[in-house]
């Protein structure tokens, strides 16, 4: 999956993907779509039974080659849910051969979010992954890169300070939320709370959430998103959430002050979010937040100056809620310059699309100023 890059460092990262099976990728014409031809068997990426649950180019090794990790579980093999992810390494030929990186199955069973950074700063990126599904005793893992020195990862969690604590971990993100040069990350229990680990820049992590004043639960939290809405320089953090989402404004050493309200809208109901990420859509300098909801319209709410939001959904062509009885779930987003026009495209995965009545988008901005 593919990200801009904001203002402050932003990792890569791999979001929540429920249906939707490959990233979007940057195309080299207008009519990029039409021309793309499935090539995954004979590159060798085999089919991947299971929910699919997202996939993340990274270059692991540093040959300047893009690697391929896909996180997915197979359903199929019972109340284990045995994780069914897989690595594979960029031959530099146009094929990929599958590798085992040191990533425990048992850290991935049933995963649905893992986020890539280089937390140490050594140059080359690092995973953490944040596994639980539908499950609620799934690992928060770090692992470290040592491809350099083992050609291997290795789980360094519990030296580096991180919960023990069996989840339903949702997704993860990292941020340098304090700008002291070292990334740190945010972390959702879905049945749970938000947990902030800081960086000690000693490749150890502190847990402050409450410290930082971020208290909130939820029946059913999902990824969390920074974004400096307020263009002060430091990331703040909006958590989607199907209900209690939150925006939180980083106030430095004050810790993060509660600022929901600003995604009111008189007209809509903003909440139900299922997934969001953010990022300046309309090229005005002001970082936008889409949001991704759960069987209501998609909405995208635009930064403005002040650090205000204007909310748009259907009057902008956005257009995810078909019927008025399509539950139309936006499980999964991928984000990318599909056609090279400037503008970022939106994939959306719709939650068991070949189920029913439900689909897959691609939104491409026309003329949104
Ligand atoms: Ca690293
Ligand atoms: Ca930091
Ligand atoms: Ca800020
Ligand atoms: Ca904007």
């Amino acid at each position: 999956m593919k990200h801009v890059r904001a203002s402050y460092r932003l990792p890569c990262l791999l979001l929540v993907i429920f249906a939707l099976s490959a990233s979007t990728q940057c195309g080299r014409s207008r009519n990029a779509l039409e021309t793309y031809r499935d090539v995954a068997q004979e590159i060798g990426l085999a089919d991947s039974p299971g929910y699919g649950k997202g996939v993340a180019f990274v270059d692991v090794n540093g040959d300047g080659w893009d690697d391929l990790w896909d996180l997915n579980t197979n359903i199929s093999r019972g109340k284990n849910r045995a994780s069914n992810s897989t690595f594979y390494m960029n031959q530099g030929d146009g094929t990929f051969e599958v590798v085992d990186i040191g990533v425990d199955p048992e850290d991935v069973k049933f995963a649905w979010g893992a986020a890539w950074a280089d937390f140490d700063n050594d140059d080359d990126p690092d995973l953490l992954v944040a596994s639980g599904g539908l499950l609620r005793n799934g690992n928060l893992a770090l692992y470290e890169n040592r491809w350099k020195q083992e050609q291997r990862f290795v789980n360094i969690s519990r030296q580096a300070g991180l919960t023990a604590e069996k989840h339903q971990w949702w997704a993860a993100s990292w941020a340098d939320y304090d700008n002291d040069g070292c990334l740190d990350f945010a972390t959702v229990a879905s049945h749970g709370r938000v947990w902030i680990y800081k960086n000690g820049c000693d490749k150890t992590f502190t847990e402050v959430a409450e410290k930082l004043g971020i208290r909130v639960t939820f029946e059913d939290g999902k990824n969390p998103v920074w974004l400096d809405f307020d263009n002060d320089g430091d990331p703040d953090l909006y958590i989607a959430a199907k209900e209690n989402h939150r925006l939180y404004r980083n106030d430095g050493a004050a810790g993060f002050a509660d600022v929901t309200e600003k995604l009111a809208s008189p007209s809509i109901r903003v909440a139900q979010v299922f997934a969001a990420f953010a990022t300046d859509l309309n090229h005005d300098g002001h970082i936008d937040l889409y949001l991704g909801r759960q069987e209501r319209q998609d909405l995208i709410a635009f930064g403005q100056p002040g650090g205000t939001f204007q909310i748009v959904g259907q009057e902008i062509g956005i257009v995810t809620k078909t019927t008025p009885d399509t539950s139309e779930n936006t499980m999964g987003l991928g984000v990318g310059d599909i056609n090279d026009d400037g503008y970022l495209d939106i994939m959306i995965g719709t939650g068991g699309a070949e189920r029913g009545p439900l689909r897959h988008h691609l939104l491409r901005p026309q003329a949104v100023r």
